[in-house]
């Protein structure tokens, strides 16, 4: 019997927006499903971090409002490095206000967003209606489960979250923690190989498990990465330990 789990050139023919094809086609040329989330304070660090571990990754995921220095010398630096490594930049701005201010933050500011994201995640707290302001070239990622203890995206908001999701042509998956009843990608952050918590409510689960358990099709690791003192060996790590889940998932 064929397993219900899609393998990713399965995924790849499936998917209608550019950017869902090419984070896919990425995993499938380098074999991997990781993704680093760079939480650095400094460009330098971004930029230094991104040519190391560059050839192991699909996406390097950023939270641009924590860097000091920012720039668009920076930004025009990590976009080649970005096409010379393959990989996609994905802004983690969880953007979470009405449509008209979310389209601001999104095209304006000291960022323009708009400019260089490949994939930008995007709350739905706010309504359908506030999602259909992001141009049709970006992926959008939408929030339909957190990581965090106590967060409050119970059941019925992640199936409401779903629902709004499937309904705009430029969300190419969710992030969640739990299997996706969809056939929108799942994007998995809180992954570790060597921390069950931290102390500031953040719960982290191992590449197997997120596999194994919540079919998800893309991991997200910050400090299992960047805070590790050899950062490249770590990514190897991860990307061996997604890619062995992936196939032992497909294979089932
Ligand atoms: N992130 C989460 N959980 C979530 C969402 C986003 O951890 O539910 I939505 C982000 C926060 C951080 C990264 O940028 O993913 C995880 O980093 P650590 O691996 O360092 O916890």
């Amino acid at each position: 019997v064929k397993s219900s789990r899609l393998t990713y050139e399965e995924k790849a023919a499936l998917q209608s927006h550019p950017a869902a094809k090419k984070i896919l086609e990425i995993a499938i040329k380098k074999k991997s499903n990781l993704i680093a989330s760079l939480d650095v304070s400094t460009t330098q660090e971004v930029l230094q971090l991104a040519e190391t571990i560059g050839d192991t990754i699909v996406a390097v995921k950023l939270h641009t409002d924590i860097i000091k220095d920012f720039s668009e010398e920076y930004v025009i630096k990590l976009k080649s490095i970005a096409n010379k490594k393959n990989f996609l930049l994905f802004e983690d701005r969880k953007f979470g206000d009405i449509g008209n201010t979310q389209q601001m933050q999104f095209e304006g500011g000291l960022y323009k967003i708009s400019d260089w994201a490949d994939l930008i995640t995007s709350h739905v707290i706010a309504g359908e209606d506030s999602l259909k302001i992001f141009d049709s070239k970006v992926g959008i990622i939408t929030i339909a489960e957190m990581s965090s203890s106590a967060t409050l995206t119970d059941e019925n908001y992640k199936k409401r979250a779903i629902e709004i999701s499937e309904n705009i042509s430029n969300v190419i998956g969710c992030v969640a923690q739990s299997k996706l009843p969809s056939s929108l990608l799942l994007f998995t952050p809180g992954v570790n190989l060597n921390s069950i918590k931290d102390k500031k409510g953040q719960n982290f689960n191992t590449p197997e498990k997120v596999f194994d358990k919540n079919h998800t099709d893309f991991i997200i690791v910050g400090r299992g990465i960047y805070k590790s003192t050899d950062p490249k060996k770590e990514a190897l790590k991860y990307q061996k330990s997604g890619w062995e889940a992936y196939l032992k998932n497909i294979s089932i």
